[in-house]
């Protein structure tokens, strides 16, 4: 017997009723159940059909992964997921983590927003005071704060929030009303990978993650993971979590984590773990350079046919005897002149001489080499040079392109393709790096593309005017220095209209004027894909009818597109569920090993079997007919673009190199602004975050259940702590220039000394102090972006902590 309820076994419901089948259940324990709910309740209940739909988990998680969601009396019962009873999925289950399980607590929780809802008259912005208003009301303020905004600034002023609450292949429904409408000002970059994504095109003349396969590491010898922790980043779901525990159990590589926390990935396996100083790994290779070269462990010939840079004999003709080149920074020729030996990279690194020395030479004599990265490194001051730099190490030595190898990028993942809503084209061409909002709030035509990255355009000619949120808690909670962003968004003759569209009151929705009530995605029609060397489609149906006054976000979209007067531009006569079959329908056309709809549904979860890819095979094989998108074709070690599209930057200090003025065009280590280089007496700690499995970011953040298996500490070496008085379990204050936290300390070896570490996503929480009782990181991280990209440098602080 099942949970009291059933006792047919899932698997032969699932085959007898199908996805959308429902069944009569016989219950069991009736008389105790009438203790408790009143004679005739537990009756009531049994006799009501059970139902059960398939959903998926729609955050930004590269999970995506499989719900089944069962429901008695239009309510849901309890959230599962696909398991190995279900023989019709093999050893491919794109299971749920306990995240994906808890939904129904998310999605009957207190702050579950259930009605159109108005601030009221007279309260500031983020006091989070509202009232309950009509849909017809609420969409008419939209769209008539729409066309004066749109009247008197123009569309430039309009603006959709960065927001990943979201993923499905219906999510774009505000970017297609706002096109119907004349557009709105874009934005480039993403929260996620600002950094690396910005510099991987300038190395390789591509963006994203076009690494290898993980699973391409099983015929490696020696496996290097800079900052990545696919146990806790990339669980649940068939992603490279998946991959990764293959991988350790097939491999007979050995692994090294380099990372300033001992993460959950590498555990079990602590020789493993090589604790670096956060910030430093290009000090790290550096070293390593320095290393290889004295001992003729690089890989010359490699590096004079496929790459441009790494000495005088491959740099470009316009700098040449000039030491500019790689080699001439590693040498203490050019640059900042300083030769970067094992002993000056442990000093910056916290790696002993002697071990990196070790580490060269293994790295010299071992192949296949594999190297790859997570997107902790990039998200800081120096991220640029910083994922340049680890992406420059298996060229040094020539491992890149060959079975067993990856080219120090993050992991390739394969998924089905399917397409999603289309948006329209935008008519404005302005963009602005997605985390300076803030900034183009509070003073949008100061900021220029010499000085803050803007596209499109030279300036900004105004400040956002009208922004929409949906489905993000990045205006503040994931946003950097949250008590500056108070102010900005507070201040409602800067930003004159706010709509947020969530699910629950998160704390960036309470800088809303009008907030909408969506469904989660299990709550109607929906579709995804995703995957890692496996790919898979889910399909899902609504599993419960629309509750209160919640829509759908294109059903939103639409009313507002009603009183806009575009309504039937903005549906073509479709509704959402008609899109979504089209959509459907159109991608089978490309793929035609896609199932069809009827069976789509009725399975839920498709999945497809994947081969491990090798990144850069072809470019290896042969380079000329395979030319790379840089400048010379090659992989570009110096980078004579980024020195051309830099120039007259204007640079604030630290920036750049010490005693220089342009941005180095090689990936050199740069000290970060706020890292182990820079502390001070006041702050003499450095600050770094990481991805909690606790959380998608803020999401899960107001689960109870979850809160207790994952609080929200500050990790602390007991070097640290112990002069600190600090032991386990304390409640410390975590303080610095922005702000100051409040949360439990885990005093722990799994950090490195000197740095403590917080887990971001924690839901702010400000007290009659100011103090943040939440623990939200974001309360002390800065505004200040990284000088390439203008990303966010999320993981770059210092701090000071006490007991409180
Ligand atoms: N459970 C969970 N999973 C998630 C998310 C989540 O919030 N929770 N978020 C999802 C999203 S949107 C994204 S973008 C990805 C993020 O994925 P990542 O950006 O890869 O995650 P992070 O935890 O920031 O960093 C990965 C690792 O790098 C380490 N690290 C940080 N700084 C440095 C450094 O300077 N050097 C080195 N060597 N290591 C460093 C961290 O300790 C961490 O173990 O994760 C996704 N998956
Ligand atoms: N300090 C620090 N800050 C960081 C990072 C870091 O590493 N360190 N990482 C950054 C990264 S990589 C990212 S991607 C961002 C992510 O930042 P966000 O995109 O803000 O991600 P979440 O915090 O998950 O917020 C998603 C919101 O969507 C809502 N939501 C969930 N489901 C639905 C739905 O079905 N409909 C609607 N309308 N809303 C829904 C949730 O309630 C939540 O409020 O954070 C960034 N912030
Ligand atoms: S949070 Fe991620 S791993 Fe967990 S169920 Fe959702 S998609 Fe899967
Ligand atoms: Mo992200």
């Amino acid at each position: 017997m099942e949970n009291g309820f059933s006792n047919l076994s899932r698997r032969t419901f699932l085959k007898t009723g199908g996805a959308l089948g429902a069944l009569a259940v016989a219950g069991g324990g009736l008389a105790a159940t009438d203790a408790l709910f009143g004679e005739g309740v537990a009756e009531a209940h049994a006799e009501m059909q059970e139902k059960v739909t398939w959903g998926h988990c729609a955050i930004n998680c590269p999970g995506r992964c499989a719900l089944r969601v069962h429901t008695k009396g239009d309510e849901i019962m309890w959230v599962d997921t696909c398991t190995s009873s279900d023989a019709d999925f093999d050893d491919l289950q794109p299971r749920a983590c306990l995240r994906g399980r808890t939904y129904r607590q998310w999605a009957n929780h207190p702050d579950r927003i259930s009605y159109p809802l108005k601030r009221v008259e007279g309260t500031k912005r983020g006091e989070g005071k509202y009232e309950q208003v009509s849909w017809d009301e609420a969409t008419q303020i939209i769209a008539d704060k729409l066309k004066e905004v749109i009247g008197k600034y123009g569309n430039e002023a309009v603006y959709l929030a960065y927001a990943t609450g979201v993923s499905a292949t219906s999510s774009r429904p505000f970017h297609r009303l706002m096109n119907l409408m004349g557009g709105f000002l874009g934005y480039y970059n993403s929260y996620s990978t600002a950094q690396i994504s910005c510099i991987t095109p300038y190395m390789y003349g591509s963006k994203g993650s076009n690494g290898s396969s993980l699973s391409a590491g099983e015929d490696s010898k020696l496996i290097l993971v800079f900052g990545s922790s696919p146990t806790e980043t990339r669980q649940g779901g068939l992603t490279t979590h998946y991959d990764w525990v293959h991988l350790r159990e097939r491999t007979k590589a050995k692994i090294y984590m380099i990372d300033y926390r001992m993460n959950d990935s590498i555990m079990g396996h602590s020789d493993g773990w090589l604790p670096i100083n956060p910030g430093t790994d290009a000090a790290l290779v550096a070293g390593i350079a320095h290393y290889l070269i004295k001992h003729d462990l690089v890989d010359l010939d490699f590096l004079h046919t496929y790459c441009v840079g790494y000495d005088e004999e491959t740099m470009p003709e316009a700098y040449q005897g000039k030491n500019m080149s790689y080699k001439s920074y590693i040498m203490g020729e050019g640059y900042d002149k300083v030769e970067k030996t094992p002993a000056w990279a442990a000093k910056i690194t916290g790696i002993p001489a002697a071990r990196i020395e070790e580490l060269a030479q293994e790295i010299g004599t071992t192949s296949p080499l594999y190297v790859t990265q997570g997107w902790g490194p990039q998200r800081r001051s120096n991220g640029e040079w910083t994922a340049w730099a680890i992406m420059a190490l298996p060229c040094l030595v020539g491992q890149v392109g060959l079975p067993g190898t990856s080219n120090g990028t993050r992991e390739n993942r394969n998924s089905p393709s399917l397409s999603s809503l289309p948006a329209g084209t935008n008519p404005v061409k302005t963009s602005i790096p997605c985390f300076l909002f803030t900034d183009a709030i509070d003073h949008g035509p100061e900021m220029t593309s010499k000085n803050a990255g803007i596209k499109g355009a030279d300036k900004l000619s105004v400040g956002i005017k009208f922004l929409v949120n949906y489905a993000g808690n990045c205006l503040t909670n994931q946003h950097s220095d949250i008590n500056r962003a108070h102010e900005v968004l507070a201040d409602d003759t800067k930003c004159e209209f706010i709509l947020g569209v969530d699910t629950v009151m998160c704390d960036s929705i309470m800088y809303s004027d009008i907030i909408l009530p969506d469904l989660f995605r299990f709550e109607q029609t929906s579709q995804i894909a995703t995957g890692s060397d496996h790919g898979y489609v889910i399909t899902g149906t609504a599993c419960t009818s629309p509750k209160f006054e919640r829509k759908t976000a294109y059903e939103m979209a639409t009313l507002v597109a009603e009183k806009l007067g575009v309504k039937d531009a903005y549906t073509e006569g479709k509704t959402e569920d008609d899109w979504i079959k089209e959509l459907y329908e159109a991608s089978r056309k490309k793929d035609g090993e896609l199932p069809t709809w009827e069976e789509a549904v009725e399975m839920g979860v498709y999945t497809r079997r994947g081969k491990p890819v090798v990144s850069m095979k072809k470019f290896r094989d042969d380079s000329e007919a395979n030319a790379l998108a840089t400048p010379s074709g090659k992989i570009e070690i110096f980078s004579e673009k980024l020195l051309q599209f830099t120039e007259g930057w204007e640079l604030a200090e630290g920036d750049t190199l010490p005693g220089m003025d342009t941005l180095p065009a090689v990936p050199a280590y740069i000290p970060e602004w706020y890292g182990v280089e820079t502390t001070t007496s006041e702050f003499p700690l450095a600050l770094s975050g990481f991805h909690y499995r606790g959380r998608i970011h803020s999401s899960w953040g107001n689960i109870e259940q979850l809160k207790d298996v994952n609080p929200q500490e500050v990790w602390i070496n007991p070097a640290d702590a112990d002069p600190r008085g600090i032991e386990q379990g304390d409640k410390v204050r975590v303080t610095n220039q922005f702000g100051i936290i409040e949360l439990l300390a885990k005093v722990t070896p799994r950090v490195v000394p000197g740095t403590v570490a917080v887990s971001q996503g924690a839901w702010f929480e400000a007290d009659a102090n100011g103090v943040d009782v939440g623990g939200s990181i974001n309360t002390m991280t800065t505004q200040r972006p990284s000088p390439l990209s203008k990303g966010n440098p999320q993981h770059t602080n210092i701090c000071e902590v006490a007991k409180a």
